[in-house]
């Protein structure tokens, strides 16, 4: 069971300059239910890794420790940073080799919720990830400040079939999801990764440790989803969640919603208020009954023993997130605002047939692809067509960027975020950002771990 809801600094910490961590990779046997046993990896011995947390302008320096038996490193996920504290093994950094250390020092920001993972094949699937957090002293008053991972454990064999694109495992998005509703009626998929347990911070329900919250309190969730492969639908039984970051930055006004819809490796800062006794499941909504497992119990005092209220394994008559409602679309036309950009890029989001272990861009699969060349300073603009029929969770590194427009629609408040799903079957989207980075190497990719592996990455690079 993780003890890794609550992360909090010690005082001695919080007042020093730089904060201190180890993280150690290994292997270890992950068992969230009985008779799950995994041959996960993990950080310091738990799954997800410890949460890391520093206060906005504190230095971080973690003294990374390799034990895996494989080259490995940390990717430090929404972060902008020096390209060598990347960790991108071949592309930022050399890879770290078994029993050999690389210390990763930075001073983390934009402030909020954010993760770190092993960028090397595999290793976040297995288990290499967790939370980071940069408090803003700027943010509203939490009583309550918890991180929620929401996680699962793959069948190892489906992530072959399914980089081959002959995996028949199912989906498990919801009925009425926009996952489902993408798919032709005979369409046969192939891409699926199959998972054999739905975690939250490292356990399964009825293992996962109940949260005690009392009446007239004001809860904040920091909720990732560290699915590699699917998005997630979490809803809070009984309550309304009141959205206020998106991938740690702050939405243009907060938007209430009854279910967020997640995207692989999103975060979404998620608050309500204890207005009286009881106790209620956080869930994940799925169309596999397992996931069903993947729920805590948030109660009053007294009240971790009793029957919790449960959501309905439903997206009707609920108001879900998405982009378009924390943004509002602008009225009008299909124009973009006039803005002087430096350099245009235009990605066909292709591949991923039947039987195919190619997903591509522009045709072409990563080293190959077309990479983007920028100067400092320069304004870049992106735009995505996705003619596939899977939405793709599309992450550049090192930088926040703008999403402006979606489907031909004009959002009229830009959402900051460092992830974004792109519609399929002839979506678009496009992203506007300056790139006011450090110079060097920065990954652009497709974060379904299946995508990425099979070829849908490219790479920003100053000149
Ligand atoms: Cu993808």
């Amino acid at each position: 069971m993780s003890v890794n809801v609550v992360g909090r600094l010690s005082a001695r910490a919080a007042d020093a300059d730089t904060v201190r961590y180890t993280l150690t990779a290994e292997p270890f046997a992950f068992a969230p239910l009985q008779g799950t046993e995994f041959a996960a990896l993990a950080y310091n011995g738990s799954i997800p890794g410890p949460v890391l947390r520093v206060r906005d302008g504190q230095n971080l320096r973690v003294n990374f420790v390799n034990r895996t038996h494989e080259a490995s490193t940390i990717h430090w996920h929404g972060f902008v940073l020096p390209n060598a504290m990347d960790g991108v093994p071949d592309v930022t950094q050399p890879a770290v080799g078994d029993d050999q250390t690389f210390t990763y020092a930075f001073t983390p920001g934009p402030t909020g919720t954010r993760w770190y993972h092993s960028h090397t094949p595999l290793q976040a699937l297995k288990g290499l990830f967790g939370m980071i957090v940069v408090e803003d002293p700027r943010d509203e008053h939490a009583d309550v400040d918890l991180s929620i991972v929401f996680h699962d454990v793959p069948r190892m064999s489906t992530i072959d079939e399914a980089m081959k694109g002959v995996s028949r495992a199912p989906m498990v998005d919801p009925p009425g999801s926009p996952e489902l509703l993408a798919m032709a009626p005979d369409d046969k998929m192939g891409d699926e990764v199959g998972y054999i347990a739905h975690c939250i911070n490292g356990a399964s329900y009825p293992k996962t440790k109940p949260i005690a919250v009392q009446v007239g309190q004001k809860v904040r969730l920091r909720i990732l989803n560290a699915n590699l492969t699917q998005t997630r639908y979490v809803r809070l039984a009984g309550h309304a969640l009141r959205l206020t970051h998106a991938d740690g930055n702050l939405l243009p006004q907060p938007l209430e919603v009854d279910i967020l819809r997640i995207g692989v490796a999103e975060r979404y800062d998620a608050w309500f208020e204890v207005t009286k006794p009881g106790a209620w499941l956080l869930q994940g909504i799925s169309a596999d009954p397992m996931v069903f497992e993947q729920a805590v119990v948030i109660h009053t005092p007294g009240l971790e023993g009793a029957t919790p209220l449960a959501a309905r394994n439903s997206l009707s008559d609920a108001r879900v997130f998405s982009y378009e409602l924390a943004s509002g679309l602008l009225s009008g036309g299909s124009h973009l605002p006039a803005e002087q950009i430096d350099v245009k890029k235009a990605y066909v989001l292709g591949g991923g047939d039947y039987g195919s272990d190619r997903w591509t861009m522009n045709g072409k699969i990563y080293p190959d692809t077309e990479k983007i060349v920028v100067r400092s300073g320069n304004r870049i603009e992106v735009r995505f067509t996705n003619k596939s029929d899977m939405h793709h969770p599309m992450h550049l590194h090192g930088h926040n960027f703008d999403v402006v427009e979606i489907d031909g629609r004009i959002l009229r408040s830009p959402i900051s975020k460092d992830t974004a799903l792109v519609n399929p079957n002839g979506g678009t989207m496009t992203w506007r950002f300056t790139a006011d980075s450090p110079a060097g190497r920065w990954l652009l990719h497709c974060h379904n771990d299946i995508h990425m592996m099979d070829g849908l990455m490219t790479e920003v690079v100053y000149e």
